[in-house]
């Protein structure tokens, strides 16, 4: 038997780039089945966190995407928009197309695939998770031919594993010897993502592919000179979404500003859908604050900084990035900064890359961001990870005196 395993461990280093290693401490497997990309982001450092305290290899599941027209989701490898390697340097993870292909077939063939939920999900007479049931569910398993034989559920046991006493209980209901592989229906991760997790978007780095398109766009659309980038969150999804702000104080990702206890105020409409005139308003503060900050310690780090990460931090404000899901307001913003001699710049084929919208944000000098929107979210959490300053719209709220005073 061992022989064996030596002749199919050599066979898969010759067969890959670079040797998979059978994890016998185990593997866990998710569908990132809720959201959009910054969504699935969250619940990506979460199920991150939650591999590295239970010791398991984190299988890297592609990114779930829906295309306009299509009934079923399309799933995109994740190494289509990020680096595997410098994931690594954390954690032991393995893409899915890899573990398919070569760890699946011994420690997950097909009559083992068992799928993990909390409780029973679906028609109430079934006792199943049902983990294929919908989409995105079906189409994300299928994409890898996975049908699962059983359900566990296991509750009343959670993901919070900076509880020690559930982390124990973990461990100890799932043996790796007997559980090799976790495979759960959703993300074992909460929303917006913890605390604790939001420092490990630094080991989160765009592929090369992205960083490109990012760069050139930086390079050859905006002017010379530094550029403030903003988000625009403003389709119509999000505008039904702002309606719930008075029952919901710490709407999707706005503990980002508010803090995760609302430490620091409730949600506002202002924040989650700013005015026009509070754009501008906002706007001409930050960029007149930019041009009034000379070069002291930070700018300094900053610059250094920039040379590792291509920042235009250099020179006077020149441009505004705009990225938006819908309305990207380039005439009333153009207007309202005209007598600053900024102008205001879009992708025009960004609908179908807005990773690279994200990565453009991430490389401005200043971000101003939604902070009820989770894609906001990435930016905030990738500019932290780098030093780089980012605020929100409508937080913190304007004082009257000062609205009236700018008009
Ligand atoms: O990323 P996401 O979960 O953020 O979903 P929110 C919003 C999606 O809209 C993104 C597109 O994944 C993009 O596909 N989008 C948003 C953008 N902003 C931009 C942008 O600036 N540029 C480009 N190119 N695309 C929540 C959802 O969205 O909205 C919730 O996740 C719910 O599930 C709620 O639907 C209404 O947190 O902003």
């Amino acid at each position: 038997m061992s022989l064996l395993l030596t002749f199919l461990l050599a066979s898969f280093c010759l067969k890959t780039s670079y040797c998979i290693d059978f994890d016998p401490l185990g593997y866990i497997l998710y569908c990132p089945c809720m959201g959009r990309f910054g969504n699935q982001a969250d619940h990506f450092l979460g199920a991150l966190g939650f591999s590295k305290a239970l010791n398991r290899t984190l299988v890297l599941p592609p990114w779930i995407e829906y295309r306009y027209g299509e009934r079923r989701s399309t799933q995109v490898p994740f190494d289509t928009y990020f680096k595997v390697e410098p994931l690594r340097e954390f954690h032991k993870v393995v893409t899915m197309e890899a573990f398919m292909e070569e760890v699946a077939p011994i420690e997950w063939p097909p009559d083992k695939r068992v799928a993990f939920c909390y409780s029973p999900r679906g028609p109430k007479d079934v006792e199943s998770c049902n983990a294929k049931e919908g989409n995105p569910f079906g189409p994300f398993w299928d994409t890898f031919n996975v049908d699962f034989v059983a359900s566990e559920f296991y509750g009343p046991l959670h993901y919070d594993v900076t509880n020690k006493d559930n982390l124990d209980r973990w461990k100890g209901t799932y043996k790796p010897s007997e559980w090799p592989v976790l495979a759960f229906t959703g993300s074992p991760a909460s929303f917006p993502v913890s605390e604790e997790n939001v420092p490990l978007q630094k080991h989160l780095k765009w592929s090369n592919r992205i960083e490109q398109q990012a760069d050139e766009f930086v390079r050859t659309k905006l002017p010379k000179g530094a550029f403030v980038g903003i988000h625009l969150r403003n389709g119509p999804d999000w505008t039904r979404a702002c309606d719930h702000i008075p029952e919901s104080p710490n709407l999707f990702a706005a503990p980002q500003c508010l803090g995760y206890r609302n430490e620091k105020g409730v949600a506002t409409r202002d924040m989650c859908l700013p005015s026009k005139e509070l754009i501008i308003r906002q706007l001409k503060r930050t960029i007149k604050g930019l041009s009034q900050s000379g070069l002291g310690k930070e700018a300094l780090k900053m610059i250094h900084e920039c040379l590792e990460t291509r920042v235009r931090f250099l020179g006077e404000v020149k441009a505004v990035f705009v990225a938006s899901d819908s309305n990207h307001m380039l005439e009333v913003l153009r207007d309202g900064l005209r007598r600053m001699n900024v102008t205001a710049v879009r992708r025009e084929e960004e609908v179908s890359s807005p990773h690279v919208d994200l990565a453009i944000l991430g490389r401005a000098r200043h971000f101003i961001g939604n902070c009820v929107s989770s894609f906001t979210a990435f930016v905030k959490r990738e500019r932290d990870a780098k030093g780089f300053p980012s605020t929100f719209w409508g937080f913190p709220a304007e004082k009257k005196a000062k609205r009236h005073e700018e008009l």
